[in-house]
């Protein structure tokens, strides 16, 4: 009973971590991964956003790392983007045409990261000066979610 019980669960791991998981998991799995790095980029643009509306304090230093790190994530989404998941069936709000238009979702992709570096280099400018530059950064992540996100409420 406990050999078997011993046996049962070694096959169980090694059934999730020896073989290939299947499509669907794999599919689940960049669904997953390209909605957590997008939350990961809404946790440093969030602050900024209540900056811009005087609900917390101006502060340059923070919006400088909080762009830079923008910066750093933002051209991850190409690649967390690159896996088609349409023929899983799984439910996701990505539209088809980030995989039947790929140079233009990968160039808005780009002109969000030049803009989260303008965005940093502004920082040091000024309250007036971020803030134009962070609704240029803002403006290109509306642009994308208009053309590619299902539900768009940005
Ligand atoms: C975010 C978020 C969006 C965008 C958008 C920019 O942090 O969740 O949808 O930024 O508000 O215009």
């Amino acid at each position: 009973m406990f050999r078997k019980i011993v046996v049962l669960t070694l096959l169980t791991a090694f059934s999730s971590s020896l073989f290939a998981a299947s499509a669907e998991e794999r599919a689940q799995t960049a669904i997953d991964t390209r909605q957590g790095l997008l939350k990961v980029v809404a946790s440093y643009f969030g602050p900024i956003v209540g900056m811009a509306r005087g609900q917390i304090p101006f502060d340059a230093a923070v919006v400088e790392k909080n762009a830079g790190k923008i910066a750093q994530l933002a051209p991850m989404l190409e690649d967390v983007f690159a896996m088609d998941t349409r023929a899983s069936g799984l439910q996701s709000g990505a539209k088809d045409g980030i995989w039947e238009d790929k140079a233009d979702f990968n160039g808005k992709v780009a002109t969000t990261t030049e803009r989260a570096i303008a965005l940093a280099a502004a920082a040091s400018q000024g309250k007036g000066p971020t803030m134009k530059a962070f609704g240029a950064l803002g403006s290109s992540c509306k642009n994308c979610h208009e053309s590619y996100r299902e539900k768009d409420d940005s």
